[in-house]
């Protein structure tokens, strides 16, 4: 039997959910399976320095102390309710947020939470490895608070699953457990969370490019005129954060360091950087294209009436739904967007809401715009002339209007031929993965320790010291 307030920390009324909890007691010991098998390896006996969320007040969000990973407290939090809120666009605009599944969406509803749920324990199953070449301490407490909070996220939407979908909501929330990232046979659902995280470079490209998408994403269905879902993601919103903010200080760390290093040594050819130990500023850059691009892909096709008939249907909103200045229907509106014609790239209007999809890219690439700025500001600081660069958004992709097309990073259209030729000009070559991949030799884990390849952060986790003793491996 669990003990639901002392196990499961929640503000749904737990105790009192009786169909609730006999669905979460099938489930939670099916999730503690998972955890063992697919979570950190090797890492169930550590005390680590974990920041929990025992309720949705401000000082229950971000409580502090060593736990063990498989004791960790996954709760289930909603933002409060507004007893007042309303479905803010499409063609229930105006009406009051829905409290239960409108019958005519649960399969579309439940097809969107699934997938979303889906990218929760496949990220915690591409990471897995990764304890065992950490850079520090520091960096291993964090990617162990990334995975617990993946694995809360999950929980949030087998809450939502079990609450409110029945029978086959209980199906989805097992097959959301036996699915596995990068399985030939039983993939996880998007392609992204199929790919390997083989280093920590490619951690924290992730956790910045990635994680960025499961804002976006959570900032859309945040605005769900299915209510129990909008306050959900809102609550998840103020643990992706610490995701994206894990990502971007990580990729800044190791581009400092690589500076430093260039610096001090007065060397600029990429192989006398890889001479002294960092990872040379042209490798982060195919690693920055690489991940940029597949989780361009995330976002869908550039046109889809998938994506018009979530917002028409008041179950997915636009980036700030409700702080954008027009009708919420989009009845009328077009968007442009853009698509190989006659060999070149070339902009085409087309209906607002078939473009849904490629309005919240464009959204997310404005905000990662401003992430790559700030680590260029770090180049530019040491003074070293190089610049990193956002690719074209039609580069190296495989879903929507640049699929099958070979573009280049400038944006050139090639032939699959010309592109080929470049490929690991553009792309972590397998050399370049070998060469990062030496660099992860093992766990640095004395306290205030840091590997050679990346400089230390410029402060400790809730106000700790650099030194502090992060993890405990007993
Ligand atoms: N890979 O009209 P289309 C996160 C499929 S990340 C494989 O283009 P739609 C996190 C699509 O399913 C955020 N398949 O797309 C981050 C459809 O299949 P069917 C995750 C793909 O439906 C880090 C077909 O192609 N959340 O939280 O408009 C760590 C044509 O569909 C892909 C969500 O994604 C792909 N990349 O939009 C941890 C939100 N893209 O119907 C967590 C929920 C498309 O032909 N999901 N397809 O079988 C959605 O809103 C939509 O499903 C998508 C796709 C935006 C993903």
């Amino acid at each position: 039997m669990i003990n639901y307030t002392e196990k499961i920390p929640n503000n749904v009324d737990l105790g009192r959910d009786r169909v609730l909890q006999r669905a979460l007691e099938h489930w939670q010991p099916a999730y503690m399976g998972w955890w063992y098998d697919m979570g950190p390896n090797e890492s169930h006996n550590f005390d680590v320095y974990l920041r929990t969320a025992v309720s949705v007040e401000p000082d229950g969000w971000a409580q502090f102390d060593y736990v063990k990973m498989p004791e960790y407290r996954w709760g289930i939090f909603l933002q409060p309710r507004d007893e007042k809120r309303l479905v803010n666009f499409g063609v229930h605009k105006g009406d009051p947020a829905w409290q239960e599944v409108p019958g005519e969406y649960r399969s579309t509803l439940r097809r969107v939470i699934v997938t979303q749920g889906d990218t929760e324990p496949a990220s915690v199953e591409q990471q897995r490895m990764l304890g065992f070449s950490c850079p520090s301490m520091y960096d291993l407490r964090n990617i162990f608070q990334v995975n617990v909070e993946e694995g809360r996220h999950l929980w949030a939407m087998v809450y939502l699953l079990h609450r409110y979908f029945g029978r086959d909501g209980r199906e989805e929330a097992e097959a959301l457990l036996a699915r596995r990232s990068g399985d030939a046979d039983n993939p996880r659902i998007l392609g992204a969370f199929n790919e390997p995280t083989p280093d920590w470079l490619a951690f924290y490209m992730f956790t910045f490019f990635t994680d960025r998408d499961g804002k976006f994403q959570l900032c859309a269905l945040a605005e769900s005129g299915f209510d129990p879902l909008a306050r959900t993601c809102r609550f998840m919103l103020t643990e992706e954060a610490h995701h994206m903010f894990v990502g971007e200080t990580g990729v800044g760390r190791i581009i400092q360091r690589t500076c430093e290093v260039m610096k001090e040594n007065k060397v600029e050819d990429p192989s006398d950087v890889r001479a002294l130990g960092v990872i040379d500023l042209q490798t982060i850059q195919k690693y920055l294209n690489f991940h940029y691009s597949v989780t361009l892909d995330l976002y869908g096709s550039d046109v889809s009436s998938n994506a018009a008939n979530y917002y028409t249907s008041g179950l997915k909103g636009r980036f700030r739904e409700t702080k954008l200045d027009d009708d919420h229907v989009l009845s009328e509106a077009q968007y442009p967007v853009f698509e190989v014609a006659g060999g070149r790239i070339a902009a085409r209007d087309v209906p607002a809401l078939t473009a849904l999809n490629e309005r919240l890219r464009d959204d997310y690439i404005d905000e990662i715009a401003d992430g790559v700025g700030r680590w260029q500001r770090v180049i530019d600081n040491a003074g070293i002339p190089f610049r990193l660069t956002l690719p074209h958004k039609g580069f190296h992709r495989a879903i929507g209007n640049f699929a099958g097309h070979f573009i280049s990073p400038a944006g050139e259209v090639l032939s699959e031929e010309a592109w080929k030729k470049h490929e690991f000009e553009w792309m972590p070559s397998p050399k370049d993965h070998a060469y990062v991949q030496s660099l992860m030799t093992g766990r640095v884990v004395e306290p205030g320790k840091f590997a050679n390849w990346i400089a230390p952060p410029l402060r400790g986790i809730n106000n700790k010291p650099l030194d502090f003793e992060y993890v405990r491996f007993n």
